[in-house]
């Protein structure tokens, strides 16, 4: 009955639109020919983004039903230099794959759980309006398949994890991604979109110390994390692996925040935010310096990179950022303007004040 109103839905739509159903699915992905007559929502496999990158825009002026398939991957990455981690991922990266679907959506969600896994895990999808996110659904052990479907009701950016006990621990291994629900009218365009997500890690030895550090359960009870990071490494955004844009170009950051216990001050040094959408949603703030992120929380924040430079994306909890490892560059190419900075101008000694005429 329910899929009978959707394909009502979906018709009305069309027709609305002053289009034919094959005209409203055209450039779409298709897993299957739909069924004669087309009177069927479109099925789209969901493209899914390994950070820091974006999937396109859905680009639909209807809703669709979307299959997005994901494995939960257990193995060890560089954490930092000389120091790895038994990460539990989401799709095999830190964060998990970028998801992004259109309000409205019918999304199919199968959650593999690899065979050489240890633990069972799940998924909670703050996108979700149901039990546990999708979590009671889809309880995994290693080597087994689940799935269950929701309909994507709100827009917004979203953070998923994974939610089985112990739940913190899962979080801290790095079981954490974004999901966007687009608005039907889509966001707004900009030339360049990136995927960071800053997470706390707690490791048995302390900061720098090499070799594969186990998780530690003391420090994370604690809240005094060994690592701060974006996108799950040191050195993840920075380097070769610096983001990369042109001067002028409008630039998002869709920056979510894992967890599992601190709260971020996003900053970029030397930007200001254009806008904010303020906790991932609908309503945005204007010119903005540093934007909190909480814990299982995100942001979408849009610039414009006027000059070229190396842009410094930071904790504004400063030391974080110089000892724990929260850093990433955005690098930005191009055209000197003057008019805007000018760089140094001088640098010289000056005469003193003698104490007196102070
Ligand atoms: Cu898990």
């Amino acid at each position: 009955m329910k899929r009978l109103t959707h394909n009502l839905m979906f018709c009305a739509l069309a027709i609305g639109l002053g289009m034919s159903a094959g005209q409203a699915l055209a450039g779409q992905q298709r897993s299957a020919a739909p069924p004669a007559g087309a009177a069927q929502m479109e099925t789209i496999h969901a493209v899914l983004t390994a950070p820091p990158m974006v999937p396109p825009p859905t680009n639909r002026n209807v809703a669709a039903k979307v299959i997005v398939e994901l494995e939960v991957i257990e193995q060890d990455m560089p954490i930092s230099d000389g120091v790895s981690y038994n990460f539990w991922t989401f799709g095999g990266t830190v964060p998990g794959s970028f998801i992004r679907v259109r309000q409205g959506d019918t999304v199919e969600f199968r959650l593999k759980n690899a065979h050489d896994s240890h633990m069972p895990h799940n998924i909670d999808l703050h996108a979700v309006t149901g039990t546990g996110g999708g979590a009671e659904a889809t309880f995994t052990l290693p080597g087994h398949e689940t799935q269950f479907t929701f309909k994507a009701l709100n827009p917004g950016l979203y953070v998923y994890h994974c939610a089985m006990p112990p739940v913190g621990m899962h979080i801290a291994n790095g079981m954490y991604g974004l999901i966007l629900v687009e608005p039907p009218e889509g966001l707004p365009k900009v030339d360049k979109e990136y995927y960071v997500m800053q997470g706390d890690f707690y490791t048995e030895g302390k900061y720098g110390e090499p070799g594969l550090q186990p998780f530690s359960l003391e420090k994370a009870i604690d809240e005094h994390p060994t690592y701060v990071l974006f996108n799950g490494a040191e050195g993840s955004l920075t380097g070769d692996n610096a983001l990369k844009a042109s001067a002028g170009e409008k630039i998002r950051f869709f920056v979510g925040n894992g967890g599992p216990n601190l709260i971020s001050s996003f900053h970029v040094i030397g930007e200001i935010f254009d806008r904010v959408y303020i906790e991932g949603g609908s309503k945005y703030q204007e010119n903005v310096q540093t934007t909190l992120i909480p814990a299982g929380g995100s942001a979408i924040v849009d610039f414009t990179a006027d000059v070229p430079g190396n842009y410094v994306l930071v904790d504004h909890s400063i030391f974080r950022t110089f000892h724990k490892g929260t850093l990433g560059i955005l690098s930005v190419d191009g055209e000197e303007n003057h008019d805007i900075y000018t760089g140094q101008q001088s640098s010289k000694e000056y005469q003193p004040t003698a104490p007196e005429q102070r």
